[in-house]
């Protein structure tokens, strides 16, 4: 049987356009997905949307229109933007789908039953950028750190979930399974909030738009209690039990660092409570700044993903770019210069370059079968190892400094002037080797290469990326 893999983006509030911060998830989601493809897995890959809560329909309202108009309306932008990009998901979820509801219901009122979710009270500050109440300490002048706004002061009658009951299973959890967080620095900070680990406020009662208790009509479901959910949705969760026995536990969630608290605290908790199996990992990702400043509708810079796409007017620059610039797990730095260098050192002038000169060559002296000693140099066991760490970084460099050494083969060998067919065809099996690895990055010039080297007969092609 063919082993699965099951993997996440966060599900994305669709309370204005996805921007580079969002695109980065959802790319590196897509390189991570394709690369267990590559290696012969029965792949998932699940991305979409988180569609209510006080965000949304305070969003809405500044539009004059209900929630659900508001969303149907922009979820096309968060639909085109990943066709431009060309990630390949294999469900885009909505939390306002009928399946989803359902599954909601389904595990409040069992938390419920075991007796883990209680009526009490709750006064706090709230942020409505996070859908989250903050302690004092937390904030900053008043102000929500991420948001910079002032928190509100609510009270309200709320249920609350146990969430402090699973304290010391959380703390075993991240003891027994030193995946469970990635990388494995992060743990650290969570090992010390839980320190005072408090209940959870899973309801509210002033506003309407989203999931309703089921034990009581009058409140409704905390986003983030039916936002995690749709994990469980995402693969046909109390509607398709095979696929759901199949595909669940997910083997990675991928986050960014704004939202690791809810993913390895309390999800795992909600999960434990329904007495249903733990994700294998959460790998928690940087932020990214543009031109060093904060990305943030309010005030610094958004840019959207057609922006982004027509810098260099190449998809697979964008992608590339956002997997070489910085290691995943550390915060990175957008910026167009850094994105145009990349493009035009990288991919024009050593990538393209191969390619065009090999394929030139080869439509003029054609190739030789041989025992290839060339593609001998590349290190396949590190770059499936250093992949399978989530070191993309790295595995850009060692594919490019093969890509390297065969641009030096070309010049060492004089190959313009020898015509040597041997060697031509080394470089030609292992330009299709390159390509092969580089497809989960940059898929659609990788496949342009394959197609161009595996012809009958290989010619010189259109230039692939166009030096700007
Ligand atoms: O938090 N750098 O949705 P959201 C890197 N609906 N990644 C970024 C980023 C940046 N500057 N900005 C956003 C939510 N992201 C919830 C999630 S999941 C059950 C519910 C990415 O629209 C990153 O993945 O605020 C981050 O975690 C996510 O977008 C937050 O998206």
């Amino acid at each position: 049987m063919k082993k699965k893999f099951y993997i996440t983006t966060p599900i994305y509030y669709p309370n204005d356009i996805p921007h580079v911060g969002h695109a980065y998830t959802t790319i590196v989601g897509d390189v991570i997905a394709r690369w267990h493809k590559l290696k012969g897995e029965d792949v998932f890959y699940l991305t979409g949307t988180d569609e209510h809560g006080k965000k949304i329909e305070t969003a809405a309202k500044k539009k004059a229109k209900n929630p659900k108009e508001f969303v149907d309306e922009l979820i096309p932008e968060f639909k085109n933007a990943w066709k431009k990009l060309n990630i390949d998901y294999n469900r885009f979820i909505r939390t306002t789908e009928k399946d989803h509801k359902k599954v909601v219901l389904e595990i409040l009122q069992k938390v419920f039953e075991k007796g883990d979710i209680y009526l009490g009270e709750y006064e706090g500050l709230y942020c409505t950028g996070c859908e989250a109440y903050y302690t004092k300490r937390d904030l900053i002048d008043g102000c929500c750190p991420i948001h910079k706004t002032k928190a509100e002061k609510l009270k309200e009658e709320s249920y609350f979930f146990k969430l402090s009951k699973y304290k010391n299973k959380l703390l075993k959890l991240y003891m027994d399974n030193s995946n469970f967080i990635l990388p494995k620095f992060r743990a650290k900070e969570i090992i010390n909030r839980l320190e005072d680990l408090q209940d959870l406020s899973i309801s509210r009662t002033s506003f309407n738009w989203g999931i309703k208790l089921p034990f009581n009509k009058k409140h409704i479901s905390y986003v983030w209690f039916d936002a995690l959910l749709n994990y469980l949705t995402g693969i046909g969760y109390l509607k398709d039990d095979k696929k759901f026995s199949k595909f669940w536990p997910a083997d990675l969630h991928i986050v960014a660092k704004d939202i690791m608290w809810f993913h390895v605290v309390i999800w795992p908790a909600m999960l434990m409570s329904a007495g249903i199996k733990l994700p294998k990992s959460v790998f928690v990702h940087g932020y990214w700044t543009f031109n060093k400043e904060k990305i943030s509708k309010s005030r610094g810079k958004v840019i959207s993903v057609d922006e982004l796409i027509s810098i260099t007017g190449n998809v697979d620059s964008v992608r590339y770019f956002l997997l070489r610039e910085t290691p995943f797990g550390q915060d990175g730095d957008f910026s167009e210069k850094a994105l145009i260098e990349r493009h035009n050192n990288e991919l024009a002038d050593k990538l393209g370059n191969l390619v065009s000169r090999v394929a030139g060559l080869i439509e003029r002296f054609g190739v030789k079968k041989i025992n290839n000693k060339l593609l001998k140099k590349l290190n396949l066991k590190k770059i499936e190892k250093l992949f399978d760490n989530y070191e993309f970084d790295k595995v850009l460099n060692e594919i490019f400094a093969f890509i390297d050494i065969c641009n030096e083969y070309v010049q060492n060998k004089k190959l313009w002037e020898t015509g040597d067919e041997k060697n031509l065809y080394e470089l030609k099996e292992s330009i299709l080797k390159i390509a092969e690895l580089l497809s989960p990055f940059i898929p659609e010039s990788s496949e342009k290469i394959i197609k161009q080297f595996s012809a009958k007969k290989i010619k010189k092609s259109e230039i692939l990326f166009k030096k700007i």
